[in-house]
Parts: C-alpha cells; sequence; structure tokens
C-alpha cells in the first residue's frame, strides 16, 4: 500500500508540482484534504526554521505524517535576498508580479546576476523530523520571459538552459528544479523507511 503523506502547503501550484513528481510513490493529501483551512504561521528567519514550523503544526494539530516546504530565491548580488522572505518581498500581498519587479529593479544595474533556488522539505514521519534541501543555481534576467510556473519562475533562466522556468514548463522544471531535487532525497528517504 502506498504510504500516505499530507504536504502542508496553501500554495495550490506546489501541490500540483508534488503530485506530479511524488504521485505515483505516495498519497499525498492536501491541507484541503484534512479539512484544515488554518494560515499555518511562518515566523523563522531560516528556510529550515519555516519548513519546520509548518510540518511540526500540522504533526501537532492533527498527528499525521505530513511534510511541508519552504523556498527561496537567493541573490547573490543582494547578499541572498530575497530568500526566507520570498513570498512577501514587495510586501504582504504574495503577489509575484510586484515581487518580479521589485526584484527586476533593485538588480538593475548589477552585473552580477547569479542566483539560486533553494528548497528545504521538512518531513515528520512517526513523530521524527528529516529534513532534504535541493537547489539549482541560475541568473536573473533583465525581464520576465514565458508564461507557465509561478512566483519567479518568468526571470529565472536555469544553468545549462537559455530559456527561463516560465518558458521551459513544467515537464522539464520538474525534472531539474530546487524543488525535484529535494523530493528526490526526500522519495530516496521514503523508499528505505
Ligand atoms: P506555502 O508556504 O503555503 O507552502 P508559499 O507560496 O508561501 O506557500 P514559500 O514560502 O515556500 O511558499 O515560497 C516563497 C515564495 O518563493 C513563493 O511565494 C514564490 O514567490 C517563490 N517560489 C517558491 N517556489 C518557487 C518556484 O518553484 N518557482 C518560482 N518561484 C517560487
Amino acid at each position: 500500500m502506498k504510504k500516505k503523506l499530507v504536504f502542508a502547503t496553501n500554495n495550490a501550484h506546489k501541490l500540483e508540482e508534488l503530485k506530479a513528481i511524488l504521485g505515483d510513490k505516495v498519497d499525498i493529501l492536501s491541507l484541503k484534504d484534512i479539512d484544515c483551512y488554518a494560515d499555518i504561521p511562518e515566523t523563522a528567519d531560516t528556510l529550515e526554521g519555516n519548513a519546520r514550523q509548518k510540518s511540526l503544526y500540522i504533526y501537532e494539530h492533527y498527528g499525521l505524517d505530513c511534510f511541508a516546504d519552504d523556498t527561496g530565491l537567493e541573490v547573490d548580488c543582494l547578499d541572498g535576498a530575497p530568500g526566507v522572505y520570498s513570498a512577501r518581498y514587495a510586501g504582504d500581498g504574495h503577489d509575484s508580479k510586484a515581487n518580479m519587479e521589485k526584484l527586476l529593479y533593485e538588480m538593475k544595474e548589477k552585473t552580477n546576476r547569479k542566483a539560486r533556488f533553494r528548497t528545504v522539505i521538512s518531513l515528520i514521519e512517526k513523530g521524527e523530523e528529516h529534513q532534504f534541501e535541493g537547489i539549482v543555481n541560475g541568473q536573473i534576467i533583465k525581464e520576465k520571459k514565458g508564461e507557465a510556473g509561478f512566483g519567479y519562475d518568468p526571470i529565472f533562466q536555469p544553468d545549462g538552459y537559455a530559456e527561463t522556468f516560465a518558458e521551459l514548463g513544467n515537464d522539464i522544471k520538474n525534472k531539474i528544479s530546487h524543488r525535484a531535487r529535494a523530493v528526490a532525497a526526500l522519495c530516496e528517504y521514503l523508499s528505505k523507511t
């Protein structure tokens, strides 16, 4: 029988990505599936801390095996910003368009455009926490390109490609992304337990 894990996210795009990557190995339950409509707190100042806060919330309130991811875009010339604050870079609204505009503005004069997406997954299984990391390196381009994906995808061009994640589309993104890599590490762990 497949394992059941709750994915503690309010981001529908992430849920879709995870189901596409992991769906044949694990039964993924959404927060809706367990009737959880809470605004789960994310008040830590690291990706590791936020991922743990989200997964622990579900474990403590529902007693279910679960995982959460926290992802940040870390830009070299901005000393790693927006990082753990990626969702709220331009204000509280989780507004991707405003976030990208702010980032492009902050980087207007910058020649070093190196950046990376970093995902930390916190899994809680049988009351024990395990973390997994995934990183993809790339560049922030000067203007948005492409329609697929979400968040900062239209301005992030992964190394080895001439297109952004939003141009490459979900099939390619889900093979090479930060989240795909963190999930691969999660899968390897789950296959051994
Ligand atoms: P949950 O906390 O409910 O999972 P969130 O949207 O707040 O959803 P994060 O805090 O992990 O998710 O992500 C912070 C932001 O980083 C997110 O709002 C996006 O703008 C961006 N982001 C995360 N993953 C991304 C991806 O794969 N591609 C592009 N941008 C991404």
